[in-house]
């Protein structure tokens, strides 16, 4: 094929964020601006890493994404990638993608999406993990000297059908991603035993897809082979603006979902997930299951009920502003544990050297090593970089059912339901609750918020062990810094956090996934052993805590903010 060389100029600001870069959908239209970040990244990789081999291409189904494909395939085919597997229309989840071996994801996740919002690309690595900071970095620093794009010169690509077109040695693959995503997750989990759940006339299940990509997932998985009626979906179809929505599986953004839930009579089970697909909410009937406690139910519940686990997980692991319900689950099962700044990316270290199995954090995500598993059915599975997992979202469903009807696996039509409060309610009395809330602040000035963190920094910096802060005692404070227990690797200033004797925590720090001003998050966590006490309302429970935070901050005076846009 022919390549053409395309002169261009560096273009700031072009720094990946928590997860991937992401701007404004106008930015992105900009001359060269994907261009350049796509060819900076095939600058900062080895030569061996792409030339010949194969790349996957997903997305969320956002708007953009049909323009932004046909550029990255003819880059790719440009610096001698040997095939592109791209799912139809473009489509194919985050973590379908990291299921292989190496890809691009065109999302900007729980961004609202549409011409007057957001666009975003992700890069994963060989084992499918999201780039490490030492190729992000390079990326960055290549985007400020680019001079020449490499493109072929070959026609826009057909993504509506199925099949494979060959152009010299360079050829793409459009893949249906649906029914190898099934056989891969019948062998995770017991679907007899979810189906003989899903379908009975007394459980009521919901799935709200937001109108993003799980919507081309739902119907095949939860109705065609669990069982679910079609009624059981809702927002159902990927759309290109999200139905106006904002596909962030919380508390305000998945309102609809919340109201059905705590309605009388609502369903037994709910969930929604993120634009992306790889994050997601469970609900029981009247019932909010908080992720932090969600992932540590999963590895409490792992081994009995998910036939994956059978052997048992080999170590658990959390985001740092994620609650310490999973760190009493390690400690009772005697696993190895690690805290990780936030973001997936320090996950997939631990996990290639078999040192982790489930992991999660409190936005809702949650997920395992079972894409990278070297063991029987998964690998040979894993070696066909199209075989398709969907894995965050589902194992967080799919394990949450699994667990459920394990735990009715002698319910007779009528008799009572275990339900998701039941089982949390259990989990709570053998290990204690960790009360926790996020407050988020969205789209603040930058200024002001850069300000605070810096005088919160200046603060830690003078905290010492014993200070009084209100009625609770300091232990110690810092601005987190990870040591990677694999490659020895440091991040520092990973967020401030504030540990008080009793276990209490506050911690702040600014979101890296925004695309506009800064947002501000406080994640606030109190350990209530008292069982007595383990019904009270978190906001509640957390009111003392939650004020030290914002007087310890100034949040108000810094940002001009008096309450935040959103509350977990
Ligand atoms: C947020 C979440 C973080 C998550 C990240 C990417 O990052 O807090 O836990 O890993 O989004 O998720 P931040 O920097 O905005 O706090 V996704 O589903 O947007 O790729
Ligand atoms: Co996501």
């Amino acid at each position: 094929i022919k390549i053409n060389s395309v002169s261009t100029k560096p273009i700031e600001g072009q720094k990946t964020g928590t997860s991937g870069l992401r701007k404004k959908v106008k930015i992105f239209k900009e001359e060269n601006y994907l261009a350049n970040w796509i060819q900076a990244l095939f600058n900062s990789l080895p030569p061996e890493d792409y030339k010949n081999g194969v790349l996957v291409l997903g997305g969320d189904g956002r708007y953009f994404n049909r323009e932004a494909s046909q550029i990255i395939i003819k880059i790719a085919a440009g610096n001698g990638v040997g095939k592109i597997l791209v799912g139809k229309e473009g489509i194919m989840s985050t973590p379908a993608v990291s299921a292989a071996n190496g890809g691009f994801i065109m999302s900007a996740s729980h961004n609202p999406g549409g011409p007057e919002y957001d666009w975003g690309i992700k890069f994963n690595y060989n084992s499918g993990q999201p780039a490490p900071e030492s190729i992000t970095d390079k990326i960055y620093g290549n985007t400020l000297s680019i001079s020449e794009i490499k493109m072929a010169d070959i026609p826009d690509v057909d993504l509506s059908t199925l099949g494979v077109t060959k152009y010299g040695n360079f050829s793409v693959e459009v893949v249906d991603p649906v029914s190898d995503y099934l056989e891969l997750m019948e062998n995770v989990f017991d679907f007899e035993l979810i189906k003989s759940l899903l379908s009975q006339s007394d459980f009521r299940f919901i799935f709200d897809a937001m109108h993003a990509v799980t919507g081309a997932y739902a119907k095949p998985i939860f109705v065609d082979k669990l069982g679910a009626s079609l009624d059981s979906i809702s927002n159902g179809v990927p759309l290109e603006d999200f139905g106006h929505g904002h596909p962030d599986p919380n508390l305000t953004y998945a309102k609809d979902l919340v109201d059905i839930m705590y309605a009388e009579n609502g369903p037994d089970f709910g969930a929604a997930s993120d634009g992306d697909g790889d994050r997601n909410m469970v609900l029981g009937r009247g019932f909010f299951v908080t992720p932090s406690d969600s992932v540590a139910i999963i590895a409490a519940n792992a081994q009995e009920a998910i036939p994956y686990f059978t052997s048992g997980p080999k170590g658990l692991a959390r985001s740092m502003p994620t609650s310490g319900a999973l760190d009493r689950v390690a400690e009772k099962l005697n696993l190895p544990f690690f805290e990780v700044p936030t973001g997936w990316k320090f996950f997939g270290n631990l996990m290639d050297a078999g040192k982790l199995s489930i992991c999660g954090e409190e936005s809702f995500g949650t997920g395992s090593d079972h894409i990278r598993e070297k063991d029987g059915i998964w690998n040979a599975l894993l070696q066909i970089p199209y075989r398709i997992t969907n894995l965050s979202k589902c194992r967080a469903v799919l394990a949450w059912l699994s667990i459920i009807a394990y735990r009715n696996k002698d319910k007779k039509p009528g008799d009572k339901l275990v339900s998701v409060a039941d089982v949390v309610k259990e989990h709570w009395e053998t290990y204690g609750r960790n009360f926790f809330s996020r407050y988020d602040y969205e789209e603040c000035e930058s200024e002001g918020a850069n300000k605070m963190i810096q005088y919160l920094r200046d603060l830690v910096s003078k905290g010492k062990p014993g200070d009084k802060y209100g009625n609770y005692t300091l232990q110690f404070a810092d601005d987190f810094t990870y040591t990677d227990p694999v490659d020895g690797s440091v991040v520092s200033k990973q967020g401030i956090r504030f540990v008080f004797t009793d276990g209490s925590r506050i911690i702040f720090r600014l979101s890296g996934t925004g695309s506009a001003g800064a947002t501000v998050r406080i994640y606030i966590e109190q350990f209530e052993p008292d069982v007595s006490k383990h019904e009270m309302d978190a906001q509640i429970a957390l009111k003392p805590l939650i004020d030290l935070a914002l007087s310890v901050s100034k949040l108000k005076d810094f940002t001009g903010r008096d309450k935040p846009t959103v509350i977990t």
